[in-house]
């Protein structure tokens, strides 16, 4: 019996595996049709590749300790299962060595991710991008998470929020390809999560605090905007659509979305939920 037991544990560590070598390669069952979608990331569409960089580095580490523990798992239940082991059972206070080791190692392994991963971090969390003449590059857009919509306002004109000739716009944002877009984020109602998984960015959204996110995107094309935190009911339906389009192209959206909002008449109905 002990030897069922024993391959059916192996099969944790190859199933495991294979999900993530399936998922990769876009291989049954998690190939495109089987589960919907295909399941490996989204697009990258930003030029910074850090943060997959991090994630298949913790990835393969993970993976290596998942692997090796499935396989000691194994051995043991093989080596010494008790219906052919005839050896005497040896009752053991543990092994001090063997306790340092496995202390020591996690430790100094977490300890290189936490300073391998700093200046990912100061660049995606701390250094705001900055304007030609150094100063601090003013948010493109402010998006306002609410349940369970994500409302956008660009500054018009002016260049300031909260004027009278901003553009609002609900759930369809776009932004300009080829340069450092800085996204003013903040929650009309409960936590939120800003999610742009082909730009590698998420951000939780804070009720109470003004947050900015950046990323600079590459590629023109539509990719989704997801919220990545529970946030009521209405959690599932809660995601919007990001383009990313040239700057002329940018520049006649923008036009056109501002001369639509400005000869809409206001009809009290759409206010309602
Ligand atoms: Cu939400």
């Amino acid at each position: 019996m002990g030897r069922v037991w024993s391959i059916l544990f192996l099969t944790v560590p190859i199933l495991g595996v294979w999900t993530f070598v399936a998922a990769m390669n876009d291989w049954w069952p998690m190939s495109e049709g089987a589960f919907g979608p295909g399941q490996w990331f989204p697009a990258l569409d930003v030029s910074n590749h850090v943060i997959d960089h991090l994630f298949y580095l913790i990835l393969y580490l993970t993976g290596a300790v998942f692997i090796g523990t499935g396989l000691v798992l194994f051995w043991f239940l093989w080596r010494y299962d008790a219906a052919t082991n005839k050896d005497p059972v040896v009752f053991s206070h543990g092994s001090h060595a063997l306790e340092v080791v496995w202390s020591i190692l996690p430790a100094v392994v977490l300890l290189f991710i936490a300073i391998y991963q700093m200046d990912a971090w100061a660049n995606a969390r701390m250094r705001r991008p900055l304007t030609a003449e150094g100063a601090v590059k003013p948010p493109l857009c402010r998006v306002s998470g609410r349940q369970f919509e994500w409302r956008i306002q660009y500054p018009g004109e002016d260049g300031r929020l909260d004027t009278p000739d901003d553009l609002h716009v609900l759930n369809d944002l776009y932004v300009p390809v080829n340069e450092e877009v800085v996204i003013e984020i903040e929650s009309l109602d409960v936590l939120h999560s800003f999610f742009l998984p082909n730009m590698r960015v998420k951000q939780d959204v804070v009720p109470g605090m003004r947050q900015y996110v950046w990323f600079h995107p590459v590629k023109e094309g539509v990719s989704d905007i997801v919220c990545a935190e529970l946030c009521g009911w209405g959690h599932y339906k809660m995601r919007g659509q990001i383009s990313v389009v040239n700057a002329a192209e940018y520049d006649r959206w923008f036009s056109a979305a501002y001369a639509a909002q400005e000869t809409s008449a206001y009809d009290p109905a759409e206010e309602e939920e």
